[in-house]
């Protein structure tokens, strides 16, 4: 069988660039050669480059609260249409980042592909990461689409914020309903009013210190339930600037690697797993 590896070279959603090294850095470990021998997958590449910073006069696209909305809203049309394109034929599919506002390509391209194939069920979405990514365009304080692709793909950006976004169809928009957390630990005040007021399933650092990970994915994936394919969008930051240090925004008392490398594996072992991002790994950090 097929593993799609989509290698999305973009930054232009965070402030400093660096992230769209992000792909390269990590085919260049031998990742692929050793999936193709141990997994027995086919690794079929997509490598998507697009204008980044240095490319592009910055604030040259700026609509409204949002920096480099022209070159986010057609970076992640793309990816969407790319994940959607081997989502739909059944193939798993990897997206390496990029900085997260890809995340509004990765996301409503499997949920397109996965609403045709399965009509009744709706996609489950594991968002592991030390911010919510869930700020509005009136809600964000900084601006950056990287800090926003939760709120695009649930339709919480309404409508007549979403600009230059107006290609994510209702074909696109995820159910929160099953959408999990895990790893928050730096979330914005208005993020956590978001959360609260649409009932988000949020498990944060404490929880996972707590409870212990293996506990918490064992609620997240109840939550989500069996039936359900799942989509999960994995950012580095989650993990503790100890084992993760390459990344934009490190946040201290983050996961360790055994718990992040758990993660993953209770994800595998579910057997619903159908998409994964891998995000905002940056090497020039
Ligand atoms: C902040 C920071 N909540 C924002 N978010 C980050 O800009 O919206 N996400 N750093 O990765
Ligand atoms: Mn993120
Ligand atoms: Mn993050
Ligand atoms: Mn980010």
């Amino acid at each position: 069988s097929h593993l799609a590896v989509i290698a999305a070279k973009f930054s232009c959603g965070a402030p400093r660039s660096g992230a769209e090294k992000g792909p390269e850095a990590i085919m260049k470990t031998g990742l692929f050669k050793e999936i193709e021998e141990k997994a027995k997958l086919t690794v079929i590449l997509d490598e998507l480059c697009h204008p980044n910073h240095g490319s592009i006069v910055l604030s040259d696209s700026d609509v409204g609260n949002m920096k480099n909305a022209r070159e986010v809203s057609e970076a992640a049309k793309r990816i969407s249409n790319s994940v959607y394109q081997q989502a739909r034929i059944g193939h798993f599919v990897l997206t390496l980042g990029g900085d997260h506002s890809i995340g509004i390509g990765t996301v409503s391209g499997t949920t397109k592909a996965l609403r045709e194939r399965f009509p009744s069920r709706d996609l489950g979405v594991i968002w592991i990461d030390a911010h919510a990514d869930i700020n509005t365009p009136d809600t964000s304080l900084s601006g950056r689409l990287h800090g926003m692709p939760v709120a695009f793909v649930s339709g919480i950006a309404k409508s007549a914020q979403k600009g230059k976004f107006d290609w994510l169809e209702k074909d696109h928009m995820i159910n929160l309903h099953k959408f999990v957390y895990i790893g928050l630990r730096d979330v914005d005040e208005a993020e956590w009013e978001i959360i609260e007021r649409y009932g988000i399933k949020a498990f944060s650092m404490e929880d996972v210190t707590k409870y212990g990970v293996n506990k918490i994915m064992d609620l997240a994936l109840d939550h989500i339930g069996s039936e359900t394919p799942i989509h999960a969008s994995y950012d580095i930051d989650s993990l503790d600037p100890e084992w993760a240090p390459s990344t934009g925004f490190p946040v201290c008392s983050g996961l360790s690697l055994d718990e992040g490398l758990l993660i993953a594996r209770r994800l595998h072992e579910s057997g619903n797993l159908v998409a994964l991002d891998l995000v905002e790994i940056n090497p020039e950090i």
